[in-house]
């Protein structure tokens, strides 16, 4: 899903004869990234977000009649958030992991609702899912996995909902635990954001190609504060932290500018019953909401966010057994 995009709209300027091609250029780049040869009255162009990055672009549509007149408008667009999600629908999906079995589950969601789902695999239970990111760069989620045994960090490849390759990241201490895979450095591929249990130490790594090529500290904070999800909540194209405290149930966010926090506040307290399990926009506006899981109940339920304020809320399902843990989304 492109957020921002409305219409890119045109004629051929002499009204002569019948559109004979569509090209859409990105950024000016001298080859079209789509072209629609006899579009007809009414066409669209599938906008694969792997094009371009979050922020500011500019789309130029070229027109060609029969004729052989070209007639060019171009229009910018601005490009908040990309959703690679696992069925190409535009709205999240999760991943969903067996702590008793060691199945891992895609559940499709239409935003609201998971309306279907199935096994990608049974691993050993060492191996926690701690993320979804699109390692490859084909706009669908992989499978980001720690070993609590050995403290392996290592990655899935998935492809149609099976894994199809898989390698080692790195060999950490368990103590180090991922908590999110945004993008840090601004090359539109995800890194590893960790924190450490016994420290609080929140830390990056940097990822290419699937290993680790730079580290930093971002901050040192009570070990109270789980991170929970790292959307962006200022709505600058950048990921910032979304965290709960473990003791007093305050659901909270840091401001990110690039690794650095530059600004914070408090968006509820509620029960502590309620985890956070991730931050996904569910009512497809643009913007995250966030996912809760009732560790009670086992229900899965939403709280709709705008800005920083939770202003609705709804159950996606009820009483879900507790050893299916929320491990991913994207
Ligand atoms: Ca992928
Ligand atoms: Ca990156
Ligand atoms: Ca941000
Ligand atoms: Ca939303």
């Amino acid at each position: 899903m492109v957020s921002g995009l409305t219409t890119i709209s045109g004629t051929d300027g002499d009204s002569r004869s019948a559109v004979a091609s569509v090209k859409l250029f990105l950024d000016g780049a001298s080859s079209a990234f789509a072209t629609i040869n006899s579009p007809g009255p009414a066409w669209s162009v599938p906008f694969n977000p792997t094009y371009c990055l979050p922020g500011s672009h500019v789309i130029t549509l070229a027109v060609t009649d029969a004729a052989g007149t070209t007639f060019q408008a171009a229009q910018t667009i601005a490009i908040r958030h990309i959703v690679c999600d696992l069925d190409g629908g535009g709205t999240y999906d999760m991943l969903a992991q067996n702590s008793a079995t060691g199945e891992i589950a895609y559940w499709l969601t239409n935003g609201y609702q998971i309306v279907t789902a199935g096994t990608i695999a049974t691993q050993s239970t060492d191996w926690k899912v701690v993320g979804s990111p699109d390692l490859n760069g084909d706009c669908h989620p992989d499978i980001l996995v720690q070993n609590a045994a050995t403290g392996e960090i290592a990655y899935w490849i998935v492809q149609n909902y099976q894994i199809v390759a898989d390698g080692t990241i790195a060999m950490e201490s368990t103590d180090w635990q991922v908590v999110g895979t945004p993008d840090l450095n601004g090359d539109g591929k995800p890194d590893i954001l960790v924190q450490s249990k016994t420290t609080g130490e929140v830390a990056y790594w940097i990822l290419q190609n699937c290993q680790i090529v730079a580290n930093g500290t971002i901050a040192f904070e009570p070990t109270s504060w789980h991170i929970v999800g790292t959307p962006d909540l200022n709505g600058d194209g950048h990921s910032d932290i979304l965290v709960q405290n473990v003791g007093t149930g305050e659901i909270a966010y840091w401001i990110l500018t690039g690794t650095t926090i530059t600004g914070d506040g408090t968006i509820a307290t509620e029960p502590l019953q309620w985890q956070v399990v991730g931050a996904p926009d569910i009512d497809g506006d643009g913007r995250p909401d966030i996912l809760v899981r009732n560790t009670q109940s086992g229900d899965i339920a939403y709280w709709l966010l705008t800005g920083t304020t939770i202003t609705g809320d709804g159950t996606i399902l009820a009483g879900e057994p507790l050893q299916w843990q929320i491990a991913g989304m994207h």
